[in-house]
């Protein structure tokens, strides 16, 4: 064969490729795909939030130099841009620095830092910081739910609980009382942890405000279901004593991606003998992201009026949340864990509290980056659902400091 024969031999299955390309596939119909879908949805989206925010950080920010030609730069950083300048609230959210003024808004970020009921690595009263700086990052569009968390529900930053490190009792007090005036005011409350100790408190903060039943869903690689841990109330227990409570049922407990080694018997005890609702993560593979979905919501709400979720960033495989206090191979992959979230975040939340993010071990802002997710991904879904809100009617004990 001749170099130039073999070179038209060539260039012949190229021109074959090209116009096999031109062709439609016969499983591709563009306008069903999510892809396109999301682009349609885009347009529908006002941004009359984004026009406000943007004359805001004018007015506070002056007006930028004069060899600018975007007229919209200010001098000072206010507001969401640039990212990697300003005062880190979560998403950088307005602070409101009386919190008295918290029920003004949709939904409050309340950070409690706190990792005195850690067992093995410390590190989770660095967890609010960390997920602050991280969000910063973050626009509140999401392409795929076509909702934009600006324009949609407005978001405030109520900063952190003040903790007492050396006292788990006196700090579960104090995180009860923070949880339950974000709660009473009507804003929808979301705690960043801080270790998972903080479970306890914060639902009894919720409960105390309300007669009516609360379940709960509950991701995590760990049971955390013990009595004690250590002789106190460590990051191992807060369902023990949650489901202590008179309006939180265990059998509305739904416990996904329990499994490994570092699951205690005592916690497993106890989860038999109050029936709880366990799920590995095999039962999830097994029977699907959906389904499993459906089936959490079946029984976390069977006979109760509002659902919790508590979300252990270690749920998630440990080479994807490598700043955690006790990692376990073997758990979600960080896409399924977001689906599953965003699923049972469909039908509205009386509360959500992401935990176990300790920045001194993790990389890369990757663990941090888990625990924005997991709020974005919760209030997008109630958001897209038009669900945001549907807790205000089991506020019927409200409390008032
Ligand atoms: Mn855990």
């Amino acid at each position: 064969m001749s170099f130039p024969a073999m070179r038209r031999t060539r260039h012949a299955g190229l021109q074959g490729h090209r116009r096999s390309l031109r062709r439609h596939h016969p499983d591709f119909d563009k306008m069903a795909t999510q892809g396109w879908q999301a682009l349609e949805a885009e347009g529908k989206l006002p941004s009359n939030g984004w026009r406000k925010e943007r004359q805001w950080a004018l007015d506070m920010g002056l007006p930028g130099a004069d060899t600018l030609t975007d007229r919209d730069i200010p001098t000072f950083a206010r507001g969401e841009l640039p990212h990697f300048a300003g005062i880190n609230t979560f998403m950088k959210a307005p602070y409101v620095e009386n919190v008295r003024d918290v029920g003004k808004y949709d939904a409050a970020v309340i950070g409690i830092p706190f990792d005195s009921g850690t067992t093995y690595r410390p590190g989770t009263r660095f967890g609010p910081q960390g997920i602050r700086r991280i969000s910063a990052l973050y626009t509140p569009y999401n392409y795929e739910l076509g909702v934009d968390l600006r324009e949609q529900m407005t978001l405030c930053d109520a900063g952190d609980v003040f903790t007492i490190p050396a006292n788990l009792e006196k700090s579960f007090d104090q995180i009860s009382r923070g949880v339950a005036h974000v709660f009473s005011s009507g804003a929808l409350p979301i705690m960043l942890g801080g270790d998972h100790s903080i479970g306890f408190p914060c639902v009894r903060g919720i409960a105390q405000c309300t007669d009516k039943k609360i379940g709960i869903i509950h991701f995590d690689r760990h049971i955390d279901i013990q009595e004690k841990d250590l002789d106190e109330r460590m990051h191992t227990t807060p369902w023990y004593w949650a489901t202590n409570l008179p309006n939180v049922s265990p059998t509305n407990l739904v416990q996904l991606g329990i499994g490994g080694w570092q699951v205690p018997r005592e916690g497993v005890e106890v989860a038999r003998k109050r029936n709880t609702n366990v799920l590995t993560i095999a039962d999830i593979e097994k029977i699907g992201l959906e389904k499993t979905a459906e089936i959490a919501l079946e029984l976390a709400w069977k006979d109760a009026d509002a659902v919790y979720i508590s979300f252990d960033v270690d749920s998630i495989d440990c080479g994807f949340v490598p700043g955690t206090g006790w990692p376990e191979p073997g758990g979600f992959l960080p896409r399924e864990a977001l689906k599953l979230l965003g699923l049972v975040a469909a039908e509205g939340l009386c509360g959500l509290e992401v935990v176990e993010v300790s920045p001194p071990y993790d990389t890369s802002d990757i663990t941090a980056l888990i625990g924005v997710r997991v709020v974005v991904e919760a209030l997008g879904s109630m958001v897209a659902h038009g669900k945001l809100g549907s807790h205000k009617h089991i506020i019927n004990k409200p409390v008032s400091y």
